[in-house]
């Protein structure tokens, strides 16, 4: 087997307290984000766009393998293209494809089969998860893990999105293939998630939501350490 090319870990030990203002202020941040579905027209820099995709992409993945592609959608028509499909699609889902527990479940968000946000936000971000590689001589390379890895580069994301400035929304339109249609990509690239980039609309506002308290989705085991 080959012996794998070693280097130092960069990797800066923080004093306690230092660690702690840090995690405040990301828990805080991060916890201010909210779903927008109504977005303002104004263009935003895309070269923030860019380099929160570059962020994206330094995720860690199955064997290193990155299988991820962030295709950035800003042209106007095609923006259009991806409306008409994704409402054909969730007029189905609305129509029918989706139980009446499901729509039940949406009611508290207000969201129906009508996607305005996919023309109203400057950008659009499709995240393709990449089910196989290829290689030079474009055979078949195998992929590990490939839903756990874009779901972290996705992630990382929309917090760097967030941390920027941006506001988005994680609309996930099924079946979405035709985004892969749409924006020319390979069989083997799936449409992830597509993430609508931009500003809130003035007078935006969002559902009143509550989150789940800590201790209801957080255990230590009980013979460890109690966390302070
Ligand atoms: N894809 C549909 C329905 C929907 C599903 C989930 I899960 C949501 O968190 C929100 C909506 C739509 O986008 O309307």
């Amino acid at each position: 087997m080959q012996e794998p090319e070693m280097i130092p870990l960069e990797f800066q030990r923080l004093p306690e307290d230092e660690m702690r203002l840090r995690a405040d202020d990301y828990g805080q941040r991060l916890a201010s984000r909210r779903s927008v579905r109504s977005f303002s027209s104004d263009s935003v820099p895309l070269g923030v766009v860019r380099t929160c995709i570059e962020a994206a992409a330094s995720a860690p993945s199955g064997a290193h393998k990155q299988p991820w592609r962030f295709v950035l959608v800003t042209e106007p028509h095609l923006k259009r293209e991806i409306r008409l499909a994704a409402e054909a699609e969730e007029r189905e889902n609305y129509g029918g494809r989706m139980n009446s527990k499901w729509i039940e479940d949406l009611a508290p968000l207000g969201t129906d089969h009508d996607k305005p946000f996919l023309e109203q936000a400057p950008c659009l971000i499709v995240i393709f998860r990449e089910a196989w590689g290829v290689d030079d001589a474009g055979d078949r390379r195998q992929h590990y893990y490939t839903q756990e890895s874009v779901g972290i580069a996705a992630g990382f994301l929309l917090s760097a999105l967030h941390f920027a400035g941006l506001a988005t929304l994680t609309h996930t339109p099924s079946p979405m293939g035709f985004l892969g249609t749409l924006l020319g990509q390979p069989q083997r690239m799936k449409a992830f998630l597509l993430i609508p980039v931009g500003y809130p609309a003035d007078g935006c506002q969002v559902p009143n939501l509550t989150r789940k308290s800590l201790d209801s989705v957080f255990y230590c085991d009980p013979g460890g350490q109690s966390s302070s």
